[in-house]
């Protein structure tokens, strides 16, 4: 065996095994991709306040327009109605209250169309007012006594 085939020889074998080496070393050198990959951080986004879509266009469901029941009162008083006269909105319940020492009460002038019992003190009479108006009125025990309710609307 001529020296230069034996080097050759050698040279071949050192080759293969560093080939081997080099392959086994290139296996061996990639870290193993990890089984479980570190999960990304799921970013969990802060939970934004969602828009309420209702704002602005709230469909109130508009209540039938039911007119809120009106009051006013009358004092009765040192034989007189207090106010005299009051000015009332249709639909206003008008309730007399006798703070007087003796019985009245309250008549309308004409037509009847309200009329108390007699009143003994600390006693209430109500009526309501459903026509625009004037209704005079007057106690029937003191011909002196006068009010006056005028209803508008
Ligand atoms: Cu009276």
């Amino acid at each position: 065996m001529a020296p230069s085939q034996k080097t050759r020889i050698l040279l071949a074998i050192l080759a293969s095994a560093a080939l081997l080496l080099g392959c086994t070393g290139a296996n061996a050198a990639p870290t193993p991709a990890p089984a479980t990959p570190t999960p990304a951080p799921t970013f969990a986004p802060a939970p934004r306040p969602t828009a309420t879509p209702e704002t602005g266009a709230e469909p109130t469901p508009a209540p039938t327009a039911i007119p809120s029941p009106q009051l006013a009162g009358v004092s009765i008083r040192g034989f007189a109605f207090n106010p005299g006269a009051i000015d009332v909105k249709v639909g206003t319940t008008v309730t007399w209250t006798n703070d007087d020492s003796v019985a009245h009460t309250v008549a309308s002038d004409s037509g009847g169309i309200f009329g108390s019992p007699a009143m003994p003190p600390g006693g209430t009479f109500s009526f309501t007012f459903t026509a625009p108006g004037a209704y005079p009125y007057h106690c029937a025990f003191h011909p002196s006594m006068h009010g006056t309710v005028t209803v508008t609307r």
